[in-house]
């Protein structure tokens, strides 16, 4: 797990209050009573700060003490369970409940000393900031993100959407080049989108900006920092007002990078495969233009015509059809 320095100071922004039952026949370890489960759901997520409260439906009394329970048959082996100290309700009544905040991630395993078969499980996972910043936690106060290569030639500005990446969830990364000097939007430049996650590369494509920027769709796997990196931004001649930077720059003084975070998703554990690169290209699109245009065009033309000309001639119209 990943730890943002300065996450702790803001609060937990997603607290939540989660309710587990503790069904009317928890006290028997056959499950030949209504319950199905002693607590239900055994098993739930939260995030760092929420608060989970048990509610005892049963009629008898029960605890929720964390550590690990006997398991079904266990207290006839005479284990009762073992607890680790970390939190205990002690014993609650029938209709009356139990909360504990949850300040810490992990999975904590509790169980009831009273009936140690009665067991259950909670996740914890770390909270999230809900709003977009860098890999480390700096705030990003409007998008895109502006930054200049190293040799100050190429401007590069990057938005992504949603601004909160998660995993398994598609995010596009959408950019642009524009010279330093000129504020010329850069057509026709080479250079490679790189998708770096926990410090290992995990994506790589040459690209060739589509007026002046272009776009890529991505899904990651994994939670994790991300740097978004464009290497060897090239100028086209003539968009770039010293061309001679452009032939004598090393590829690193044409790389520059962007940070953030994928967080986990808690909704989704995988994801259907999907296409990075942009499907339609614009220049494709523009190559089509013409075509979309003039085709539809000349045929109205025709058309008009057409209807003109068998206005002006109504004769023309009966004499064909009418036999003689
Ligand atoms: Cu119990």
């Amino acid at each position: 797990m990943f730890v943002i320095s300065n996450a702790g100071s803001m609060g937990y922004l997603y607290a939540e209050e989660v309710t587990i039952d503790i069904p009317f026949g928890a006290y028997s370890p056959e499950l030949n009573t209504p319950a199905e489960v002693w607590y239900d759901p055994p098993t739930v997520t939260v995030t760092v700060g929420d608060t989970v409260t048990w509610i005892n439906n049963d009629n008898e009394s029960h605890t929720v003490t964390s550590g690990k329970s006997s398991g079904r048959f266990g207290w006839m082996d005479k284990d009762f369970g073992t607890p680790d100290g970390l939190f205990d309700s002690d014993r609650f009544l029938p209709n009356e409940s139990w909360s504990y905040k949850f300040e810490e991630s992990g999975t904590f395993s509790y169980f009831c000393t009273i009936h140690p078969w009665m067991e259950g499980v909670i996740t914890v996972k770390e909270s999230q900031i809900d709003y977009p910043h860098d890999a480390f936690g700096n705030k990003i106060e409007s998008f895109p993100v502006i930054k200049f290569t190293p040799d100050n030639i190429i401007e590069a500005d990057l938005t992504w959407e949603p601004s909160i990446i998660k995993s398994h969830e598609k995010v596009q990364f959408i950019y642009q080049f524009y010279s330093r000097a000129t504020n010329a939007n850069l057509a026709k430049m080479t250079y490679d989108f790189v998708l770096i996650q926990n410090g290992k590369e995990i994506y790589r494509d040459t690209g060739l900006t589509q007026i002046g920027g272009d776009y890529r769709n991505f899904v990651f796997d994994n939670a994790g920092p991300i740097i978004i990196r464009f290497e060897g931004v090239e100028g086209t001649a003539g968009t770039i007002s010293d061309k001679s930077v452009t032939s004598t720059t090393s590829k690193a003084a044409r790389t520059t990078e962007f940070s953030t975070i994928v967080y986990e998703n808690q909704e989704k554990m995988n994801h259907e495969q999907m296409q990075i690169k942009p499907a339609q290209r614009l220049d494709l699109y523009y190559g089509l233009y013409p075509v979309l245009i003039l085709v539809p065009g000349i045929l109205f033309i025709i058309a008009l015509f057409w209807m003109k000309k068998s206005k002006n001639n109504p004769s023309q119209n009966t004499e064909s059809s009418t036999p003689i």
